[in-house]
């Protein structure tokens, strides 16, 4: 069986299911922002004020190092502590993939990269302790989704004193087939790799002795593979969820809401941790989009024999079609500005009169989002929403009630209340 794996980001809802999910998760250093399905809505709206929680405004997260001075070769105690609005230390972070946070660490050239889960302490803060092999620059991402909020990616750029090693040039693959640990893993694009534009890429594990399809892959964090894609100046970061081919999205929504049910404990795939129970698939793929042109680092981790192998790659993404200036049409007075981000849409919903004419006038301002296009499934509309134009959406409701839009995806939702 092929699983796909959809990249996500980091957030949501249903993400909050996830540590890699949906669709794209792509989050830029400056906003920090989250990516994924990151649509909370309240439960009884009752008005059309935005419902989404901006996370980012919300949480931020205060690092310590101890020693203070981390140097390399020294064990360092990584602390970590989610702060609200008020400064108080929040405690309680949603379980996404197995676990409460999780901390990739990433040198500056992109050459190292480490996974790890700081756990929680008694005073609430979460700590891991990292042995980093050499000075020089790293990023740390912390990747964590409070109750009732979306998934928040902090970025931490930090100096470890000691002695460098030459620094790696990161150099497009001349093939995407690579040989770690006795796992061959060859990555095919389904389409030409371009900036902004959606696509599959697909990964086929073999054993590298018997050249023969790997099927002893174990679930990892829940997962039968994970993806982390950074951009070479480190400020995309996006993650990969999988999900079995040909599941739709709509049924891996479904999944996510079953069976995370967080407050009872994590999802259930937690029992096929390390497990070989049957065969696996050798295959899977991930559905992402590079959000700018440039070179990125992927990294794919499967989990094989109880250990965790990390098969990188690096990817020149030439511009798109669509990548060129951004058109920032003014929106017309008449209509309603809807922006799409990473947080879905904003305001998410929308109240309008029966019988007057609607003009929405949507907005992407970035591709960290899927949001690449929007559908009014009673209407029967889709419209594209090409990065940095002002798309228009024209209707008149002839009847009250509700009219929802979505995403291609479906994993960012808003409605029209028609009164
Ligand atoms: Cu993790």
């Amino acid at each position: 069986m092929k699983k796909t794996f959809i990249l996500s980001g980091i957030i949501a809802l249903l993400l909050s299911a996830m540590w890699l999910a949906g669709c794209n998760n792509v989050m830029q250093t400056e906003t920090a922002k989250n990516s994924d399905t990151a649509v909370v809505t309240n439960n009884a709206p009752t008005n059309d004020a935005p419902t989404t929680i901006d996370s980012h405004r919300t949480f931020r997260v205060d690092f310590k190092s101890e020693p203070s001075e981390i140097k390399a070769g020294t064990p360092t105690l990584l602390s970590f502590s989610v702060k609200d609005k008020a400064g108080t230390t929040v405690k309680d972070l949603q379980i996404v993939h197995e676990k409460p946070m999780h901390l990739l660490i990433v040198s500056r050239d992109l050459a190292e990269f480490y996974h790890i889960h700081p756990e929680q302490q008694a005073d609430g803060t979460y700590r891991v302790s990292h042995t980093f092999p050499n000075g020089g620059e790293y990023k740390l991402y912390a990747d964590f989704t409070p109750q009732a909020a979306v998934q928040v990616v902090e970025q931490i750029d930090i100096k470890v004193a000691g002695t460098e090693r030459a620094k790696v040039s990161l150099q497009p693959d001349a093939s995407f087939e690579k040989t770690v640990n006795g796992l061959r893993v060859v990555m095919k694009p389904s389409a030409g790799i371009k900036a902004e534009q959606e696509l599959t890429l697909d990964f086929q594990a073999f054993d590298a002795k018997t050249n023969k399809p790997a099927t002893d892959l174990q679930n990892y964090l829940g997962e039968l593979a994970h993806f982390v894609i950074i951009s070479e100046d480190m400020k995309d970061f996006v993650h990969a969820h999988p999900m079995a081919k040909g599941e739709s999205m709509d049924s891996v929504k479904m999944d996510d809401k079953q069976t995370d049910n967080h407050a009872d404990g994590g999802h259930d795939h937690s029992t096929m941790e390390g497990m070989t129970t049957k065969e696996s698939a050798s295959e899977v793929s991930a559905h992402t989009a590079f959000p700018r042109a440039g070179l990125y680092k992927l990294w794919a981790q499967f989990q094989r024999n109880n250990n965790v192998i990390s098969v990188p790659f690096v990817v020149r993404v030439p511009k798109g079609e669509q990548s060129t200036t951004a058109n920032n049409q003014s929106v017309p007075p008449d209509a309603i500005k809807v922006t799409v981000s990473g947080n879905g849409y904003e305001p998410s919903q929308i109240k309008v009169e029966k019988g007057k004419p609607v003009k929405l006038a949507f907005y992407r301002a970035d591709a960290n989002n899927c949001g690449g296009e929007v559908v009014f499934p009673k209407l029967n509309v889709t419209r594209k929403l090409p990065v940095g134009e002002t798309i228009l959406v024209e209707f008149t409701p002839t009847e009250a009630g509700e009219l929802a839009f979505a995403c291609g995806m479906n994993m960012m939702t808003g409605k029209i209340l028609v009164q």
